[in-house]
């Protein structure tokens, strides 16, 4: 079972699309480990979005992961890192909402890569550096549903 980091940001809250975002990945059959509304501090989008530092985009990145409250959640599932991606923005994971494929959160609902509406870690490693940064160990639930047996195999 593998543990990923979603975030809906700012954009995805003031537009009211919580709901919309959060069913999506649940229908899919992944499971909520953590879930909880936040505001990110300037401290914390610097540790998360560190590896951006000194590219362009970044400023505003950081002004904008700040900008209002966003939905936290860890996902669990098989290759739940994966499938969070390619629910996000396709099977190549498109950034941009412009490039991501119909039927993809990104593309369903956005326009613009500055306002993609949803994080998901990329990689096992990321994921790990990740999660701690937003959930302390004990906000984060192991738990069994009864309907896991038809979803994972
Ligand atoms: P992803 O979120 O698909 O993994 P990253 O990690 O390359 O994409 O970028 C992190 C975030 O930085 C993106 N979600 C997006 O909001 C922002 N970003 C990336 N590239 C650009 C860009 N060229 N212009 C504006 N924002 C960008």
């Amino acid at each position: 079972m593998e543990r990923t980091l979603v975030l809906i940001k700012p954009d995805g809250v003031q537009r009211g699309l919580i709901g919309e975002i959060i069913a999506r990945f649940e229908r899919r059959g992944l499971r909520i480990a953590g879930l909880k509304l936040m505001q990110i501090t300037p401290e914390l989008a610097a540790r998360h979005y560190g590896i951006h530092q000194g590219k362009p985009f970044y400023e505003g990145l950081i002004r904008f992961i700040t900008s209002g409250p966003v939905v936290a959640m860890v996902l669990e599932g098989d290759k739940a890192i994966q499938i969070v991606r390619t629910t996000m923005g396709g099977v190549e994971s498109a950034t941009d909402p412009a490039k991501a494929p119909p039927g993809s959160i990104r593309a369903d609902f956005g326009m613009s890569i500055g306002r993609n509406l949803v994080h998901g870690s990329d990689s096992a490693d990321t994921a790990a550096f990740e999660v701690p940064l937003f959930f302390r160990p004990e906000e984060l639930l192991s738990y069994e549903r009864d309907i896991d047996r038809w979803i994972f195999e």
